[in-house]
């Protein structure tokens, strides 16, 4: 657990690197995921750092983060309808050819969510980002969204 939790916690950090040059604003469902993406990372950062001890623990931004992100999973989970898999998007053609399997990792994300936000002790918040993080974040985008092209 020990291991697994300071890997995954190295890899959203790693992730939180992105972002740089600010592209065109875009409309439509790719645009619409994307937005909901960094959304759903912005809200998750801060609860990563209280388990790193980088913020100190409180359950109310938990719960307000949780939540947000939890109506943001459930709001993205609409935002791959067919025939969104050009253009510039990562999403990979499985998304649609697998869309049980992608569904089902977004439920278990958007149950992951709200399990977080009922955490209400400093104890709790680790195994709860971890399952966010590793069943939901990590699981659905190392089967179903591209590497960064250079
Ligand atoms: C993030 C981010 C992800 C997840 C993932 C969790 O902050 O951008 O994709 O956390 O790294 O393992």
């Amino acid at each position: 657990m020990a291991l697994a939790t300071a890997a995954m916690l190295a890899g959203v950090a790693m992730a939180g690197g992105h972002g740089g040059a600010k592209k065109m604003a875009a409309t439509g469902p790719i645009a619409e995921r994307q937005q909901a993406m960094k959304d759903i990372k912005s809200n998750f950062v801060p609860l990563v750092k209280m388990v790193k001890g980088a913020q100190p623990f409180d359950a109310a931004t938990v719960k307000k983060n949780a939540e947000i992100i939890a109506a943001k999973l459930q709001a993205s989970a609409k935002l791959f309808p067919e025939g969104s898999d050009t253009g510039d998007t990562r999403a990979k053609p499985e998304i649609w050819t697998m869309s049980e399997e992608f569904q089902a990792i977004m439920n278990t994300a958007i149950e992951k969510a709200k399990a977080l936000a009922n955490v209400s002790s400093p104890d709790q918040l680790a195994p709860a980002v971890m399952a966010l993080g590793g069943e939901g974040c990590k699981a659905c985008h190392e089967k179903f969204r591209k590497p960064k092209q250079k």
